[in-house]
């Protein structure tokens, strides 16, 4: 039997004097069920400081971007550094899910998701080239394993030029159903409630036909990816399926929330060579 992996990984960024948004901490834990939530704070450098138990305390990221004035919808190359907390380059990673690095771009109202992967240049640095779609604030996710560490998370906001479009609220789904690229995705989770391990289902139906999907495909060597994240995108869960093999109807996942609250959960499935994302809201009691 596959034991499932799971990534618990939990983030807390605070707002420093220079009136930027805040880097992150963050603590991560594999296939254990809950985690602590630990302090951090980024000094005026961008460096992120990072205090926390297993070994994330141990590696800090630098993120830089190619620009001082990041623009809209133009490319934007992003390089990750990632140090030993003496600045010296970590350079060995593990390959999770066929990367050694994963990488999630969410706006800060969690409308915008974007799920890619930098590529490895030697010596700790990594470098994307990608696209903000609007002005305002984005957090960056770098989803790491160095080897011999654990798999931890190193995040940072960052500010796109330009006036921000409007805001939009995030609310939890009155029914988890949703229609996809021609996909009917339901998601069901049994005793949604915080600090307790549960199991996420989604089921694919066929939009049209309305028969099972049978034929999904795997994405990054599995059935699927569930990224999911709280409302003010400090907590981030990095979700694997409990069988990676299935190719449908059914994908399966666990995880713990880590508190009670509102959550975004992003399912990613790929059918004719196609990934396709669903998205939902969940209120945890
Ligand atoms: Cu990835």
């Amino acid at each position: 039997m596959k034991k499932a992996v799971i990534s618990i990984l939990l983030a807390v960024a605070f707002l420093t004097a220079c009136g930027k948004s805040g880097g992150s901490m963050d603590h991560s834990s594999h296939g254990e069920t809950s985690g602590t939530t630990n302090n951090a704070a980024m000094d005026h450098s961008g460096m992120t400081i990072e205090a926390g138990s297993n070994q994330a305390v141990n590696v800090q990221a630098q993120f830089k971007l190619s620009s001082d004035k990041t623009m809209p919808k133009k490319d934007t190359t992003i390089m990750i550094h990632i140090q030993d907390k003496n600045g010296k380059p970590i350079d060995e990673f593990d390959t999770v899910h066929e990367k050694q690095m994963h990488f999630i771009i969410v706006s800060k109202d969690l409308s915008f998701f974007n799920h890619i992967h930098p590529d490895y240049k030697g010596n700790g640095e990594f470098t994307v080239t990608t696209q903000f779609p609007t002005a305002g604030e984005f957090k960056m996710i770098a989803d790491i394993t160095p080897t011999g560490m654990g798999a931890m998370n190193k995040s940072q906001w960052i500010s796109v030029q330009g006036e921000s479009p409007a805001q939009k609220s995030i609310e939890p789904d009155a029914v988890l159903t949703k229609v996809v690229d021609g996909k009917v995705v339901t998601l069901s989770i049994d005793h949604l409630m915080a600090d307790m391990e549960l199991n996420l289902n989604f089921n694919i139906k066929d939009a049209q036909t309305k028969q099972p999907v049978t034929d999904l495909q795997p994405y990054l060597g599995a059935v699927g990816h569930v990224v999911i994240l709280t409302q003010d995108a400090e907590n981030y869960l990095h979700v694997h399926p409990i069988d990676e093999k299935v190719s449908g109807p059914d994908a399966k996942f666990m995880t713990t929330f880590p508190h009670s609250g509102v959550y975004k959960i992003w399912g990613q499935f790929q059918q004719n060579d196609k990934v396709f994302t669903v998205p939902f809201v969940v209120k945890v009691p």
